[in-house]
């Protein structure tokens, strides 16, 4: 198959009421996973390189093996620039043939951020390329602090229209509590619904993007774990609450950090199962399987909202 505007995938989830997951990928055995775990699925996904991943792999590299692997795959596949922040990087991606570029503005003020987001959009529309921007800072925000300083480093919903209107993007990335990584919450997990819920009006509808959103799930913990991976801490977003924000408008979710984590635990069984072994086919091929079910879960978890 063709690769898809990421519009078309956010339109459709949408219409269906469900999410479609975005993981991130830096090698040839992330992309073989995610890709496995979406035709398992029969469901779309993004395949998300940030620009730390294209300055490891290599942009030809990244769009060579994406267009290889949608070619072989049944289900669309949207290929997804995450966190543009360099004008000629995204320039770059979009004349490589990337269906969905993100702008992120988000440490700029309003105005720059508008105006940035509205360059990118204007180089992205006549290529049919989609567009996602950000408002709001990615930092968990902590139950006890005061409404000034949550309202200091989260989107502002009012903004959030005045910005979609302003810049004609295709899906806005709103900061409501969640942040990169594994350690994403000192005390219980909470994201800002209110708040949430005030963009997805404010915004007509626009999908929603839920960055920051790998759950750390208690199981992965304990492969970590057993393996000798030290993560103490470590705790993500509950699945109830990503099932709750695609509810209120959520409809792509960011998943990096587990299959991460996923991974390192499984290449760390391979090697102290069997020290003496090390063609990298016997280490990172269990690794690769065990991200391809962990993705696939993710993926039926996301598409299932009742
Ligand atoms: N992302 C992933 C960002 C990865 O520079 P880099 O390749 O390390 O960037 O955009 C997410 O939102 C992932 O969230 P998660 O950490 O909760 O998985
Ligand atoms: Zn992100």
């Amino acid at each position: 198959m063709p690769l898809v505007p990421g519009r078309e995938l956010l339109a459709e989830a949408r219409r269906g009421g469900y999410a479609v997951g975005a993981f991130n990928f830096n090698n040839l055995e992330f992309l073989q996973a995610i890709v496995g775990a979406a035709g398992d699925a029969g469901r779309p996904v993004f395949l998300a390189t940030s620009e730390g991943a294209i300055s490891y792999a290599g942009l030809e590299s990244v769009v060579a093996l994406v267009r290889a692997a949608a070619a072989a795959t049944p289900v669309p596949l949207c290929l997804h620039l995450d966190h543009g922040k360099n004008l000629d990087v995204i320039r770059r991606c979009i004349e490589f043939g990337y269906t969905s570029v993100m702008i992120d503005a988000s440490d700029l003020p309003f105005e720059e951020n508008v105006a940035k987001t509205r360059a990118v959009v204007e180089l992205a529309r006549p290529r049919g390329v989609s567009v996602e921007a950000e408002l709001g800072r990615l930092v968990g925000v902590e139950d006890e602090v005061s409404v000034a300083e949550r309202d200091a480093v989260l989107v502002d919903p009012e903004q959030a229209g005045e910005f979609v209107r302003l810049t004609g993007i295709d899906s806005l990335a709103p900061a409501v509590g969640t942040s990169h990584g594994a350690f994403k919450f000192k005390g219980e997990p909470k994201l800002d619904f209110d708040r949430l819920r005030l963009v997805a009006e404010r915004t007509g509808g626009l999908p929603l993007v839920l960055h920051g959103a790998s759950s750390v799930p208690d199981e992965v913990l304990a492969r970590c774990r057993d393996a000798g991976v030290e993560v103490p801490g470590a705790r993500g977003v509950p699945q109830d609450q990503l099932l709750e924000a695609i509810r209120l408008g959520v409809a792509k979710v960011n998943v990096d950090t587990d299959l991460r984590l996923e991974f390192v635990a499984g290449v760390r069984s391979a090697l102290n199962e069997h020290p003496s072994r090390f063609d990298p086919r016997e280490y990172l091929g269990p690794a690769r399987d065990a991200v391809r079910a962990l993705v696939g879960k993710r993926i039926r978890l996301l598409s299932n909202v009742k």
